[in-house]
């Protein structure tokens, strides 16, 4: 038996919402039903690997603080496989039944793609044998193609066509092994796909290459008969000045100009991606929703004073909730669910911060969901939105909607019938109050 890496804690208990001990949760109970699914079914909570386990602390100004015990000098593979056994022994303490990561958050980078490919494969086989034996899932497989210099002016939009061909090559081989390990969506987040300056850019060519990008793993995806969606995650900037994926419209906008399906295609939204992009994270997930292109969520928070990704964890059950309401009026997620894309601060140097932050982040989506049923079982904050809508489901609105009437003929209708509308109050006062009522 290898010696335990998180020695001394145990695995999570639900201790109810009284529970005095930190190390417990609240209101993660996940095999309380809700809405006719279990919790677990519900919010199909997942890990990152990125930040929780390859996070370091380092930011711009300051070096690593973290010093964990897979971090350090040593043999990479070797690190690389403590750090898989670190990640699976949190998994499996915490409870979380799924997890993310990007190809080289799991292998170290070889000297070429061969070589990073069959570190990478050696990898794979470690994580295959340890999501046996413990029963975590994996979520979804992604490729970075961010942080190694030679994507400095791109991935897919980089003006030299090689590194197009490097990163399909790349997204290639991390769409087979996240197949292999049984993924159920596949992320795309184009970090560095947009621009610093339009003195040096050619948007259209860009934007163009994108799409054959896209259309590149798309066809990749049927031949090699990858059953989850491809997830394009929204980001306005950083790093890059402008991102092409700014947002939900954006790329939904992008979708129909490269003929990328929807029944291929989805977006994986980040609650302080939406807040950078100027939304709210309920009005990315709605407009997803609306649209048919909702897939899954990166869930963390931003900071209202700070205007980068802070990526922390969410704290506000209350905001969340709105966000549910979205999510599980329309169905609840199919293949997708919420991934913690969000790290604990640079001072949290402890490995027991690491359970604090997903504890405190599942029970803030635990306590949303069930102030998202209160609020749907009750049925006033939709009863308000149906009486509000109510003209278009008869008479003259499902006429205008059902094409019975052009121009001329609504023109007519309005002289001949004397129509005068009369303002009617939106309530949001109204509304908001009752909001706080399920809170
Ligand atoms: C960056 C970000 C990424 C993606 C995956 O802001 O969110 O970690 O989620 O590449
Ligand atoms: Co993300």
């Amino acid at each position: 038996m290898p010696q335990p890496i998180f020695a001394g804690i145990d695995a999570i208990p639900f201790q109810g919402p009284e529970s005095q001990n930190p190390l417990s949760f609240r209101f993660y109970d996940k095999n309380r039903v809700v809405r006719g699914k279990r919790m677990e079914e519900q919010l199909r909570v997942a890990v990152c690997y990125w930040h929780t386990f390859c996070g370091d602390g380092k930011d711009p100004f300051g070096d690593a603080t973290f010093n964990r015990p897979w971090q350090g000098d040593g043999d990479k593979l070797e690190l690389a496989k403590m750090k898989a056994a670190a990640a699976f022994e949190f998994f499996t303490k915490l409870g979380n039944p799924y997890y993310c990561f990007h190809d080289r958050d799991v292998a170290p980078e070889g000297k070429s793609l061969a070589e990073s490919n069959d570190l990478l494969d050696r990898m794979v086989d470690v994580l295959a044998g340890l999501q046996q034996k413990t029963g975590v899932k994996l979520l979804w497989g992604t490729a970075n193609l961010f942080s190694n210099p030679r994507f400095m002016s791109g991935a897919s939009t980089n003006p030299d066509p090689e590194v197009f061909a490097y990163s399909a090559a790349q997204v290639k081989k991390a769409l087979d092994v996240t197949q292999k390990l049984g993924g159920e969506n596949y992320v795309l987040w184009g970090g560095r796909e947009g621009y610093e300056s339009l003195l040096n850019t050619d948007m259209k060519r860009e934007l163009d290459q994108m799409g054959r990008f896209m259309n590149l793993v798309c066809e990749y995806k049927h031949k090699i008969g990858f059953k989850g969606p491809l997830l394009i995650e929204p980001k306005p900037r950083e790093p890059t000045k402008h991102q092409y994926d700014y947002d939900s419209a954006a790329v939904y906008a992008f979708f129909q100009h490269y003929g990328l399906s929807k029944d291929d295609f989805k977006v994986n939204i980040e609650n302080n991606h939406a807040t950078l992009a100027g939304h709210t994270f309920e009005h990315e997930v709605a407009y997803a929703v609306a649209n048919g292109i909702f897939g899954s969520i990166d869930m963390n928070r931003g900071d209202l004073l700070l205007g980068w990704d802070t990526d922390q964890f969410p704290n506000e059950a209350g905001e969340m909730a709105l966000v549910l309401r979205h999510i599980v009026a329309a169905g609840g997620f199919t293949t997708g669910g919420f991934n913690f894309d969000a790290k604990v601060r640079r001072q949290s140097i402890d490995l027991a911060d690491l359970f604090h932050a997903h504890i405190g982040g599942m029970d803030v989506l635990a306590r949303a969901l069930l102030i998202a049923d209160k609020m749907i079982a009750d049925g006033k904050l939709q009863g308000a939105i149906d009486a509000r809508y109510k003209g278009w489901t008869g008479g003259l609105g499902k006429e205008i909607l059902d094409k019975k009437l052009d121009l001329a003929g609504i023109s007519d209708r309005v002289l001949k019938g004397n129509i005068n509308p009369k303002p009617r109050s939106g309530q949001q006062e109204m509304l908001e109050n009752l909001v706080n009522r399920y809170l």
